[in-house]
This record gives C-alpha cells, structure tokens and sequence, in this order.
C-alpha cells in the first residue's frame, strides 16, 4: 500500500515540476491535490485497512499530500519570478536611446541651393536683397518695359490679389472696366531690380534671390510657387562679355570646373540684346536654366539713371529647376510632397 503511495507522489511531483505557467500549475494542483486525485482516492480506503497498517498507511498520505504542497509552492515562486522577470523585459523603456540617436532635420533641398547660391555670388563680390512677394504693377511690369497691353505680360500668368480681379475675365485678366488689377504675387524676381536701383547708387552689383508665383498647372517641370534668382550689375562701360564671363564663372563655382556656359539669342522686353543662357554638362548635354541681358534703357530711365553714363547687365533663372538638375530629380514635384523619405535624401 505504501508503494501505491509513493508511486501517486511521484507521478504528481513530475506534474507539478512541468507545469510551465502559474496558470498550468494551479491546474494541476486542482488534480493532484484535489477530491479526485490518486492521494484523495487512497484516503477513503484508509478505513477498510486492519488497524495496525492504518496508522502507516495514513502518516504516507499525509506526508505525501505536505511533499506535494511543498513542491507545488516552491514551483509557483520560481514561476512566478520567471514570468515577472520576462514581463519586465518586455515593458523595457530604454530612455538613453532618446539621447544616443537624436535625429536632426536639415534644410530643404530649395533652401539648401538658395543658400549654396547666395554663398557662391557673394564669392564672385556680389551683394544679396530681397524684395516683397506682394508687388504693384509698376514694379512688376511697367518700370520693366512692359507698360499695359504689352504682349510679353501674357507670358508672365499673373495672380492678382487686387479686388477687380473677381470682375477679370479669366482669359486674358483684363476688368471688366478695361484696366488689369495692379496688385499682384510677382512673377519674378525682376521687380527687385528696380527697388535695388531706386534705393542704392550704382556701382551696383547685386543677386536677389526669392519666391515667385504665376498661374501654371503643376507638372515635372514647372509649379505654381516656386523661386528665382536674379541678378544686377550697373557700372560703367559694362559690356556683353561681363555678363558672359560672369555667367561661366559663376556655372563653373557652383556646378563644377568641367561645366561650362553659353548665350543664345531671346528676347525679355527689360534687356536688349537679350538672352536665353544654358550650361554643359561633363557628359556634353545642354541643360537650360535662364533669361538676361543687358538692362533696357528704358529700365535705367525708369529708375532715374542715364543710359548714357550707366550701363549693365541682369540676369534671372529659376532655384528649384537648377536644385532639380543638380541632384537629378525626375519630377519638380517631388521637392513638394513632403515625403520624408524623399526630402531627407539630400
Ligand atoms: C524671367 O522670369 C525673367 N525675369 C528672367 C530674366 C531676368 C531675364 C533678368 C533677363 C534679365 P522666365 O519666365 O524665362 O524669365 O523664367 C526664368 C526661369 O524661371 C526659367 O528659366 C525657369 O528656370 C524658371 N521657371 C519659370 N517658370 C517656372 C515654373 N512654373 N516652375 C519652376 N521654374 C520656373
């Protein structure tokens, strides 16, 4: 009878040792130690045994039932221990890794060849100004050589803010009263030309980078909103050969020795004679990036200077197309979406 005693507590220690949660062990206690365990079932035959093996018999179960709930105790700390530790694994919060792996934005790609550029110009002695995005006619148009109904302002699809816009007739902006609104988003960086000459006495040599707006559907090359620099010099006896030998150095600091420039013939009614400048790539192809020109007497009577004494050159390209060719982005568009796996490519 004992050994049926001691074969029930084997079997229920090898139980107790392999439950592997708190939960598997109070289940298995419920068995072993429970009504229906094989210690329970020996018990009640305690009274049909003869009187003098009883008192044996019942020492072996009741020592086997203390066995058990001592090995069943010493299995729920370790259990219990082991689940705190892993829980207290898996609630780790490492906070130094905060401060190991800072991440740090950088400029945009725009503002990154804003700056390269500013620092470029200034390089070759130029001085950098900014003029308002919000200009008035005469700045944008007029004091440029483009007085009302001039056939280049159709070239220039202009946003007017003026309240007679809403009366304009959407295909060629014109009011209903025959006049065009006269405030506008600038179209170009030009409107600053004429603030520089207005407020500073030549010599003058000056680069002003900013934003620009006109109505163009977005596409891969052009956007709405996008940015310009331009450039003034006025001094004496300026000649072509200034704004050609200013052109190529200035392609040659910015894109690299092996670029090089040229001018080919265009027209912009604030320059004469007027050109379209493309740059070289290493591989020979032309990539287009501007207008200039030397400025239009006109201009210079505009802003209260003699032709006759002052002459220079000014020029104007487009920021986001020269970011677009440096990099080789597909689509100008991409600069603007906001897709930080984009953006912080560059
Ligand atoms: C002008 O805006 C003249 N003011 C440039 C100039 C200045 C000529 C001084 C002579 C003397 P144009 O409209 O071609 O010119 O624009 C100049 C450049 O702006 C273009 O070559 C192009 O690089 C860029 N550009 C024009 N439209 C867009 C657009 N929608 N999106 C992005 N870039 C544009």
């Amino acid at each position: 009878m004992i050994e049926q005693v001691r074969g029930a507590l084997d079997a229920a220690l090898t139980r107790v040792v392999a439950a592997a949660t708190l939960d598997e062990l109070r289940a298995v206690d419920a068995v072993v130690l429970g009504k229906k365990g094989e210690l329970a079932r020996l018990k009640t035959i305690l009274g049909s045994l003869p009187v003098e093996e009883r008192k044996a018999f019942g020492l072996a179960i009741n020592e086997a039932v203390g066995a058990l709930q001592a090995a069943s105790t010493e299995r729920a700390l370790e259990l219990d221990s082991a689940e705190v530790s892993s829980r207290i694994a898996a609630e780790r919060l490492d906070l130094t890794e905060v401060i190991a792996r800072p991440t740090r934005g950088h400029a945009h790609l725009v503002t990154q060849a804003w700056e390269r550029l500013e620092d470029v110009f200034i390089g070759l002695g130029f001085q950098v100004a900014e003029g308002p995005e919000v200009e008035t006619d005469f700045y944008n148009f007029e004091a440029l050589n483009m007085p009302r109904s001039h056939p280049a302002r159709s070239g220039f699809d202009t946003l007017f803010t003026d309240y007679r816009q809403l009366e304009a007739d959407s295909s060629d902006h014109t009011a209903a009263d025959g006049h065009e609104p006269s405030v506008l988003l600038r179209t170009h960086t030009s409107p600053v030309q004429i603030r520089v000459m207005q407020s500073i006495e030549p010599p003058i040599y000056m680069v002003m980078p900013g934003r620009v707006f006109r109505r163009d559907t977005p596409d891969a090359t052009h956007m709405p909103v996008f940015h310009q620099i331009e450039g003034l010099v006025i001094d004496r006896n300026i000649t072509m050969a200034h704004l050609a030998g200013t052109i190529d150095s200035f392609t040659k600091a910015f894109f690299g020795g092996d670029f090089t420039s040229r001018l080919r013939p265009n027209y912009f009614p604030f320059t004469e004679p007027s050109a379209e400048f493309d740059i070289q790539r290493p591989d020979g192809t032309w990539i287009e990036l501007g207008g200039c020109g030397m400025v239009h007497p006109n201009v210079l009577r505009a802003c209260g200077l003699d032709p006759d004494e002052w002459s220079g050159f000014a020029f104007g390209f487009g920021i986001d197309r020269m970011a677009r060719e440096r990099h080789g982005i597909d689509d100008i568009r991409d600069m603007y979406s906001n897709d930080i796996r984009f953006i912080e490519q560059f």
